[in-house]
């Protein structure tokens, strides 16, 4: 947890790197999740009312989940569609929760942005005039609320209340991957956020497609020892995946979880464990090699296989191929047959 002094220092930093900036864009990861909006939203705010500089808030790919479509909606963040014209000459980017030339960025390869703010793994290739990554934090809004409670701005109960929920989420209510500073930084947030309006995001109304595909997914999700894996089949939201993922890890004696879904001209594939020292996303990119992308940290993991044009049976040929593997690194040889969840049995009254 950085000293106050240093929070400042590294404002010092941001000033500097913003000196020639006229217009930043801060960009969350594609598809984002509270942790990527609470922390894009911040950032925006401190840019704009700290260093005086216009900022936006800009995601890729589609906001899917049902709880981060109320948090934008009830807490009225302003964030929008990335486009082409954003990529205008004079426009600046940050980026949090995620690096550049990462498999779930829309940010192009042959940009740098002026800041990177994030707690996945550094790469090697990440370059910006001011980084700030901390692995060791459970989440990305657990570093934007350390800048914003010393930033000297007002906290509106907006953004406490994104960012606890940014923190929450990511974390599965802090049992996952938190340390004391996502604990420290929630607690911080908790007495400004709206509980009424957090409660509201935690617990959204769901449009019939979740039923429709959690019945898929039970369908559809097999066991075998301490493995649980599912697929999905087409997604039209590419959030199911991970959603599925968390749900079936919760299966009594599973303490590793896979999920595989179509969506658009990829596979998109999630991985979950209950092992604190798992390194899921490490697991995972050896898992997809050189097929596709994957990224994540020490319990949970995405990544996805372009597969444009693959008819229906090489897909799900792929996608077997994929659970075989993911249950070889487990340990497992060649499993032939996997425990359907769901028992067919008649139900007794
Ligand atoms: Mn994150």
């Amino acid at each position: 947890m950085p000293t106050p002094e240093e929070i400042q220092e590294s404002f010092l930093r941001i000033e500097a790197a913003l000196r020639d900036t006229k217009r930043l864009v801060v960009l969350t990861h594609d598809n984002p999740d509270p942790d990527s909006v609470s922390s894009a939203v911040t950032l925006a705010y401190i840019v704009k009312h700290k260093f005086k500089v216009p900022a936006v808030v800009k995601y890729g790919g589609i906001v899917g989940r049902a709880e981060n479509r109320a948090m934008i909606r009830l807490l009225r963040l302003r964030i929008s569609p990335l486009q082409e014209a954003d990529f205008r000459p004079g426009v600046d980017f940050a980026m949090v929760d995620m690096q550049p030339r990462t498999g779930n960025s829309s940010f192009p390869k042959n940009r740098r942005p002026v800041i990177v703010i994030d707690h996945h793994p550094a790469r090697r290739t990440t370059r910006a005039d001011f980084i700030d990554i901390r692995t060791e934090y459970g989440a990305t809004a657990t570093i934007l609320t350390e800048y914003l409670l010393e930033s000297g701005l007002e906290i509106p109960s907006q953004l406490a209340t994104a960012l606890s929920y940014g923190i929450s989420s990511e974390t599965q209510d802090l049992g996952r991957e938190a340390r004391e500073t996502d604990i420290q930084a929630y607690l911080a947030l908790f007495p400004k956020s709206q509980k009424k309006l957090l409660a509201n995001i935690v617990h959204p109304r769901l449009p019939r497609d979740y039923f429709i595909t959690l019945n898929r997914a039970l369908h559809h999700t097999r066991l075998y020892k301490n493995a649980v894996a599912a697929t999905l089949g087409e997604v039209n939201n590419p959030d199911f995946v991970p959603f599925i993922a968390d749900f079936i890890l919760r299966c009594e004696r599973a303490s590793w979880a896979i999920c595989l879904g179509r969506y658009k001209d990829r596979l998109v594939v999630s991985i979950r464990t209950t092992n604190s020292k798992g390194d899921a996303g490490n697991f995972l990119r050896r898992l997809i090699g050189k097929k596709g992308t994957a990224g994540g940290h020490g319990m949970i993991a995405g990544g996805q296989i372009p597969c444009p044009k693959l008819e229906h049976e090489e897909c799900t040929r792929l996608e077997e191929e994929i659970i075989q593997g993911f249950l070889k690194k487990l340990g497992y040889g060649d499993v032939t047959e996997m425990t359907p969840l769901l028992v067919p049995e008649p139900i007794r009254a």
